[in-house]
């Protein structure tokens, strides 16, 4: 019987072909990245991240390219949605396709245009938003689709939520059981939904106060303290940047508070955010457009740690490559995702022709990475590498802690990828910071992992 797999990077879909056939299945490919971007085997955007059952869930949409005929070329392109989900924010499982276009009754199935989600659990059921075009409507819609699990399957409703034009729906539910739908349209609006969380339960309404200039969409409303939190993107200068207003009240009236992200400093145009507290600490999810640098409507999701001020304003996030997991040390680190860098080190991908293939870091003599919060679990013998150095180098390792470092090791002349294996002496169990510096000569250093 011959057994084949066939990854196929961009649906991530396994096909396992067995003598007798092809069968095709969504899958949890329990990828380990503890960094940013948080998927690598597809794009993502818009992450709308939830806590369900003690796991993280976080509910993306799914940019695609469009072709010539298929959708809006060089624009937003997106026919469905997966959803990914992780216990301890390093690996992530995708649990494939949830919805696609062409299962919703009353859209457009040649829209392309199934923008950022989010989902709500209310009595057991999960009740996951979604805007679309609707057939024969230029506009967008915004629809509700339900499940047993917050993975899906989805039922679509038969038609969209009557009242509401929009896109970015975002679902909040007050302490006393009161659910409200914000979305944008230019504005920011709100509605209270009745209890069985598909209909309106009051007008629209614009909420006030907030910029008047600049497009403001993806609104995401969270509460803290007795303190409630309107978060946006918005385009204060040239691209959008995330910012909050605050109120006593789901509804308002808000104050327009400061800003949680600064404009991309690479110009992705859009940016859209969702914020939770996981495990006593809150996260800011975003996006960026990592996996495409010249094509912004192509975008991937990031995850950094976010944290107040003593009088609950949110203090401004720095976005980061190392991002928010915990490594092990036998993890394949990619130290390329570095927490600090020497500023003439340089990242670039492995093949730009195929950005899905991850990165790289080029070190020069006295250049040096730092990459923070590896566990070490048990003593680990040996340094594995993965390099390549025209001429050679010597590379040490700092251990922050230990002053003498972990080791010196000699990288020989490999034209070709190496992978290398060094001794080293094992340090004492516990979470270290770990900086790679070159001595002299110069290489390009993929990953790292310690082993015995
Ligand atoms: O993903 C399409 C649109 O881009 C979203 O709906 C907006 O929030 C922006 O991120």
């Amino acid at each position: 019987m011959s057994l084949k797999f066939q990854f196929n990077t961009m649906a991530t879909h396994i096909r396992m072909k067995f003598g007798f056939g092809l069968i095709a299945f969504s899958m949890c490919s329990g990828l380990a990245f503890a960094q940013n971007p948080l998927i690598r085997d597809q794009f993502t955007a818009d992450p709308t991240a939830r806590v369900f059952n003690d796991k993280i869930y976080v509910y993306p949409s799914h940019d695609i390219i469009c072709e010539e005929g298929v959708g809006r070329p060089n624009w937003f392109c997106m026919e469905d949605y997966h959803v990914f989900s992780s216990e301890n924010l390093t690996d992530w499982n995708d649990h494939g396709e949830i919805l696609n276009q062409k299962e919703v009754p009353w859209a457009d199935p040649q829209a392309y245009s199934m923008w950022a989600p989010d989902c709500v659990e209310k009595g057991g059921n999960y009740y996951f938003y979604f805007p679309t075009k609707a057939k024969e409507s230029e506009g967008f819609s915004i629809g509700v689709a339900i499940g047993e699990h917050p993975e899906g399957p989805f039922i679509p409703q038969e038609k969209s939520i009557a009242g509401v034009a929009g896109i970015d729906p975002n679902v909040f539910i007050d302490d006393d059981g009161q659910a409200y739908m914000y979305w944008s349209g230019r504005d920011i609006f709100v509605a209270k939904l009745k209890p069985n969380m598909i209909e309106l339960a009051s007008e629209p309404q614009v909420i006030q106060n907030l910029p008047a200039k600049g497009l403001k969409e993806g609104p995401f409303m969270f509460a803290r303290k007795g303190n409630y939190y309107l978060t946006y993107p918005h385009v204060e200068n040239k691209t959008e940047r995330l910012e909050y207003a605050m109120g006593a009240s789901p509804m308002g009236p808000f104050k327009v508070t400061g800003v949680i992200m600064d404009e991309s400093p690479t110009g992705c145009w859009t940016n859209h955010q969702s914020i939770l507290e996981f495990k006593n600490q809150w996260y800011l999810f975003y996006h960026h457009n990592d996996l495409s640098p010249e094509f912004d409507k192509n975008r991937s999701i990031r995850a950094d740690s976010l944290s107040f001020n003593t009088d609950g304003t949110i203090k401004k996030v720095i976005p980061s490559l190392r991002g928010i997991g915990m490594n092990t040390a036998s993890d394949t680190l990619q130290i390329d995702r570095y927490s600090a860098k020497s500023t003439t080190a340089q990242v670039n991908f492995n093949n730009p022709d195929v950005t899905f293939e991850g990165w790289n870091i080029l070190l020069n003599a006295a250049d040096w990475v730092r990459y923070n919060t590896v566990n070490f679990d048990k003593p680990y013998q040996v340094l594995k590498l993965k390099v390549r150095s025209a001429a050679g180098a010597v590379l040490r390792l700092n251990v922050e802690g230990l002053s003498d470092g972990m080791a010196t090791v000699d990288i020989p002349k490999t034209s070709n990828w190496s992978i290398l294996e060094f001794p080293i002496s094992p340090v004492e169990k516990g979470v270290y910071d770990l900086t790679f510096a070159v001595n002299s000569g110069a290489l390009e250093l993929d990953w790292v992992q310690f082993g015995h």
